[in-house]
C-alpha cells in the first residue's frame, strides 16, 4: 500500500495521534471550477478546515502516486504542466497509477484513497448521482455505489441540481446509506437550499453526526454516510432561476453530444455562463461551508469514544 500512497508528514502525524483530519477532493479543482477561481478555492478550502481545528488532506494523483495532502501549488503545477490531468473515478484509479499519470480524484476515488489512508471524514461540494434521462443513458455516477461500500462520511450540499434528485436519493435509500440533513428537514440542492424533497434524517450538531457515524461503523456496516449541508443563504440561488439554467445547460449538452465523464464538468460550466457567474459564486461558497462543517465533524469524531474497534459494541 505504501507503494501507492504518499501521505504528507503533517497528516500522517495527525492520523497516528488520532487528531482530526478532513479529506478533500481534487476533481472539483481540476474539472469543476474555472481558473483562477479553482486555485483560490483550493487555498480557501484548506484554510476553512484549519479554521475549524482539523488538518486538511487534499487528495489527488500526481505522477502515478496517490497523494494525501497535495498543496494547492501541486495542483497548479499539474494543471500548467501541459500533461493531461484526468478526471479519476473508481474505474480510472489503477490506470492512472500504472501509467504514471496525473489526475483529480472524484468523490468516489477520493473516498477510496481516504479509506486507504485511514481518513473517515471527507468534505466536497456536491456528489454525483443519477443523471436526468437515465432511462436512455444509464448514467449513474460511481459516487453512489462508492457511498454504499466505502466507510467514509461525505459532507456535501446535496447532489448537484443538474441531476435527477428523487432517483439519486432513492438509490441511496436502496443501498442503505444514511442521508442526514444538517439542521434541516429538507434536502438541499447544491445551488439552492430547497428541493421539496425531505431529508431522511435530520441532525443539528457535528457531535450528533459523529456519534451516528461511529455507531454505523461499530455495527460493522461497511458503507458511507452522506451529510447534506444547505448552501450559505447569501449566495444560494433561487429555485426558478436554477431550473431554467439547468434546462438550457441540458439542452446545450444534448446538442453538443456530451456524455460520460465529460458531462458533469460541461453542465457546471454551462450553468456558470447561463447564470452570469451566480452559480459559480454559490458553488465556491458551499464548498468552503462544507469544508468548515467537515472540520467540525472531524473534531467531534476524533473525540468519539464509541469509535474504538475493540470496544466498539461494548459502549
Ligand atoms: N461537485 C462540485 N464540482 C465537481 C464535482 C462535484 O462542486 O466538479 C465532481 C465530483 O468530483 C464528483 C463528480 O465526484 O463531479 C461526479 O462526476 P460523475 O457524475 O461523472 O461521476
Ligand atoms: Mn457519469
Amino acid at each position: 500500500m505504501n507503494d501507492l500512497l504518499t501521505i504528507a508528514p503533517e497528516i500522517s502525524q495527525a492520523l497516528a495521534q488520532g487528531e482530526p483530519v478532513v479529506a478533500l477532493e481534487s476533481t472539483l479543482i481540476t474539472h469543476g471550477l474555472p481558473h483562477p477561481v479553482n486555485m483560490e478555492t483550493a487555498i480557501d478550502m484548506l484554510q476553512s478546515v484549519r479554521d475549524a481545528g482539523a488538518v486538511p488532506a487534499l487528495i489527488g494523483i500526481m505522477d502515478g502516486r496517490i497523494r494525501i495532502g497535495l498543496a494547492p501549488r501541486d495542483l497548479e503545477v499539474m494543471l500548467a504542466s501541459g500533461k493531461q490531468v484526468l478526471k479519476v473515478s473508481r474505474r480510472d484509479l489503477a490506470y492512472t497509477l500504472s501509467q504514471g499519470l496525473n489526475g483529480g480524484t472524484t468523490v468516489a476515488a477520493t473516498m477510496i484513497c481516504a479509506r486507504l489512508a485511514g481518513i473517515r471524514i471527507f468534505a466536497t461540494g456536491g456528489i454525483g448521482g443519477v443523471h436526468r434521462g437515465v432511462a436512455d443513458t444509464m448514467d449513474v455516477s460511481a459516487d453512489l455505489e462508492e457511498l454504499s461500500r466505502t466507510p467514509v462520511a461525505v459532507i456535501c450540499a446535496g447532489a448537484k441540481a443538474i441531476l435527477d434528485l428523487p432517483r439519486t436519493f432513492e438509490y441511496l435509500e436502496t443501498k442503505g446509506v444514511p442521508v442526514i440533513g444538517y439542521g434541516t428537514r429538507e434536502l438541499p440542492g447544491f445551488y439552492m437550499r430547497e428541493t421539496g424533497l425531505s431529508a431522511p434524517l435530520r441532525l443539528d450538531s457535528p457531535a450528533e453526526i459523529a456519534a451516528l457515524a461511529a455507531r454505523h461503523w461499530a455495527l460493522g456496516l461497511s458503507g458511507g454516510i452522506l451529510i447534506a449541508n444547505p448552501p450559505p443563504t447569501q449566495t444560494a440561488m433561487d429555485r426558478v432561476e436554477v431550473e431554467k439554467a439547468i434546462d438550457q445547460a441540458l439542452e446545450s449538452a444534448t446538442e453538443a453530444k456530451i456524455s460520460g465523464a465529460a458531462l458533469t464538468p460541461y453542465l457546471l460550466d454551462s450553468m456558470t455562463r447561463m447564470t452570469e457567474g451566480r452559480s459559480l459564486r454559490a458553488n465556491v461558497a458551499l464548498i468552503l461551508n462544507n469544508a468548515r462543517l467537515g472540520g467540525q465533524i472531524a473534531c467531534a469524531f476524533a473525540a468519539e469514544s464509541a469509535f474504538r474497534p475493540s470496544s466498539a459494541l461494548a459502549s
